[in-house]
């Protein structure tokens, strides 16, 4: 018995392989030719079906508050500099969720997915319910523009008095072997009761494993975290790079500035952005463990049953689409994602025909955003002149 049962696995190994591989192949080899002739825009990319996600790219914004106490935690800490490491800490951690967790759990092959391409108006509604002494924390998310691809969100943890929003878009382009995506946009994190701010600037990140048909995130650069009681964070990311970089890895330092000069380093953190991370007291020279993201499981989000939803939110909208890509119909999944399309298409029309654009439901565009504006000063010459803080899609 036991030897048939082998017998059959290895048979369907030598039959699956090459079926996989040729699949595989035939894929890759007209992907490669529409990534020679890639424009720029992610959202128009086409790519193979076994690649592509059921999830609408609005719903990442929950990314942000999958761990609701490290979000609410700098409301409880007494002193300012404690409170900047408290944003620091929070934010170190939404980054698993935001660039590798999908390849994690969708396996090595099928690694990071091209995510749905939310509709102009598309609305995610979300919360994770209070434990503990942390209130419940929610999430309004909606897509404000749609070419661009731009989604804007709000999370609030009300009993700490915590709020967050931001906006997010992406520029890209491809190098020859990658894809890179430069972040546009920012968010800022509010204190209630500190009355504080904190503007945070998103990295940049490289889209690798293309040729292998197996994408996932590589983040690069730097990325900053500038509170309005002069703490800033920098942030500086590593990929695997082919020497001798550890893969995902990172170095934060927190300094405080003082009469527009930047003070000395207070402290710093590194580590593995997937892993675990140690903070060094640059004044002591105490090393402890920071963070680790491999112990740490994210929150579960809860999300309204589709009956309950309205026709724009994220879930029922692509529901059929989503149905058909996890069923492996690809053609009904195009299909429905066509009608989608359609449906928005001739709407834009109608509201042209009238003169009459769509007018955003949640968030609204300003182009002299006083807080952010005021913060990006103390932002490193070269980040602040490259995008503009002074604009920002905020809540109504
Ligand atoms: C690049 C990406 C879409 C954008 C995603 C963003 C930048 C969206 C905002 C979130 O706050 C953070 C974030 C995390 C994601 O890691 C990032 C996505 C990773 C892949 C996806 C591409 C559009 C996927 C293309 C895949 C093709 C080439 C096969």
């Amino acid at each position: 018995m036991e030897d048939s049962g082998k017998t059959e696995a290895r048979s369907s190994w030598t039959v699956c392989v090459p079926i996989c591989y040729s699949i595989i192949l035939t894929g890759s080899k007209g992907f490669l030719k529409t990534l020679s002739t890639f424009t720029g825009d992610l959202s128009q990319l086409t790519a193979p079906s076994f690649i592509l996600s059921g999830t609408s790219l609005l719903e990442y914004s929950a990314y942000w508050a999958e761990h609701p106490n490290l979000f609410a935690q700098a409301a409880k800490e007494s002193d300012e500099e404690r409170r900047a490491l408290a944003v620091l800490k929070w934010f170190l951690a939404t980054l698993k969720g935001q660039f590798a967790a999908r390849n994690e759990t969708s396996g090595r092959m099928f690694s990071e997915k091209k995510p749905l391409n939310p509709v102009l108006g598309e609305i995610f509604h979300g919360s994770w319910a209070a434990h503990g002494d942390v209130g419940e924390t929610v999430l309004l998310a909606e897509q404000v523009s749609h070419h661009p691809p731009i989604a804007a969100y709000k999370i609030q943890n009300k009993k700490a008095g915590v709020i967050y929003r931001g906006f997010n878009g992406q520029k890209s382009g491809f190098t020859g072997r990658t894809i890179s995506v430069k972040q546009v946009g920012h968010g800022i994190y509010h204190l209630d009761q500190q009355k504080e701010d904190y503007l945070i600037t998103f990295p940049n990140l490289r889209l690798e494993g293309l040729l292998f048909m197996a994408p996932y995130v590589e983040l690069s650069g730097s990325s900053y975290i500038v509170s309005s009681t002069g703490y800033v964070a920098t942030i500086d990311y590593s990929g695997r790079g082919w020497l001798s970089g550890i893969k995902n890895s990172f170095t934060a330092t927190l300094s405080k500035e003082s009469g527009g000069l930047k003070g000395a380093t207070l402290h710093t953190i590194s580590g593995v952005w997937t892993g675990s991370s140690k903070i060094r007291n640059e004044m002591t020279k105490k090393e402890t463990p920071f963070w680790d993201s491999s112990t740490n499981a994210p929150r579960h989000l809860n999300v309204e049953p589709l009956l309950k939803q309205e026709r724009y939110n994220s879930r029922l909208l692509w529901e059929k689409v989503a149905k058909a890509l996890a069923a492996g119909d690809f053609d009904l999944a195009g299909k429905e994602k066509s009608e989608i399309e359609n449906w928005q298409r001739n709407l834009r029309k109608e509201e042209r025909g009238r003169n009459e654009p769509w007018v955003q439901r949640y968030f609204e565009w300003v182009e002299l955003e006083p807080i952010s504006s005021k913060l990006s000063k103390f932002l490193p010459a070269k980040n602040s002149e490259e995008s503009s803080f002074s604009n920002a899609w905020i809540p109504k």
